[in-house]
């Protein structure tokens, strides 16, 4: 298959050294990890490896491919959407953070958007290096149930390059989860500096458990099928899984750049005020976080 990755981020370098293995990439990114990758290639190491050389590039306008999977930050969406929409593809995945980008990608693009998630943990060490921190699953899908057999093919150009995947007809309470355990696992340890096994024990694991159960009652009044007691056990199973790993928005602080929280905590603190709930937990988290991006002059 020929696969684009829109965004070389950690996840986005993992998942397109482990297609590389099988198939036909190319990685478009912004930075001198591009250009490592274009002069010696990239390597994927830890609980996953690879040594590939996929085809790289700055410019990722007029591509064609059987498939784009996007993984930019969830602000860069509307971004990539344009650019997306300058090229040709069979079919566009969307596997990132946040709620909304798949639908973001569907108002620009005219072909089908399947949504995804992925718990995998990545790092970038060095320019053309990323290392797999921690194995997890990618689940995918189309959100209104339409273009099974498209998600179907997806789903096995991933898993003959040794990705865990699964492909469900399920998405919007899948998507709902994963939001869930981001919002109880990424402001958190992003503002302790601390690693995700952090919100498994006190005093940390009383605000992510909130800001989960917080999340999973927003969903349900979203009309999604998603208990406290389904979210919470999601958050400690990735928590468990992901013990050791930096979660993205701590790598986001750490590297002084914008985080996800508009999307994370601040789409779930969107969604309650649309349904008349409170959320003070997300609220609190982040308002913090905010404020942390604003003295940076990151927004
Ligand atoms: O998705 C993640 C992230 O870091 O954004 C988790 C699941 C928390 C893994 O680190």
């Amino acid at each position: 298959m020929e696969i684009v990755i829109f965004g070389a981020g950690s996840l986005g370098s993992l998942v397109g050294a482990a297609l590389a293995r099988e198939h036909d990439v190319t990685l478009v990114g912004r930075d001198d990890h591009i250009d490592a990758v274009r002069e010696c290639g990239l390597v994927l190491e830890g609980e996953l490896e690879a040594d590939v050389a996929p085809r790289a590039t700055t410019d990722g306008a007029g591509l064609a491919a059987d498939l784009a999977v996007v993984t930019v930050k969830s602000y860069d969406t509307p971004r990539a959407a344009d650019t997306l929409a300058t090229g040709a593809f069979e079919a566009v995945l969307s596997l990132q953070n946040g709620m909304g980008n798949e639908g973001i990608l569907a108002d620009a693009l005219e072909c089908p958007v399947l949504a995804g998630t992925a718990s995998y943990g990545a790092v970038l060490r060095d320019p053309g290096v990323v290392e797999c921190t921690g194995r997890g699953e990618v689940v995918l899908g189309d959100r209104r149930g339409r273009h099974a057999a498209i998600a179907d093919r997806v789903g096995a150009a991933f898993r003959s390059a040794g990705l865990e995947t699964t492909v469900s007809d399920g998405m919007p309470r899948r998507l709902w989860e994963k939001l869930a355990v981001n919002a109880g696992i990424n402001a958190v340890t992003a503002l302790t500096e601390t690693e995700n096994g952090a919100v498994l024990d006190a005093p940390a694991n009383d605000l992510a458990r909130s800001a989960t159960r917080e999340t999973a009652r927003v969903a349900r009044a979203e009309g999604v099928v998603l208990s406290n007691r389904e979210a919470l056990a999601a958050l400690e199973a990735v928590a468990t899984e992901t013990a050791a790993n930096t979660s993205s928005m701590r790598q986001d602080v750490r590297a002084e750049r914008r985080t996800e929280i508009d999307a994370i905590n601040g789409y779930v603190l969107e969604r309650a005020a649309a349904r008349g709930l409170e959320a003070p937990t997300n609220r609190a988290l982040a308002a913090l976080v905010r404020t942390w991006e604003r003295g940076r002059g990151l927004r």
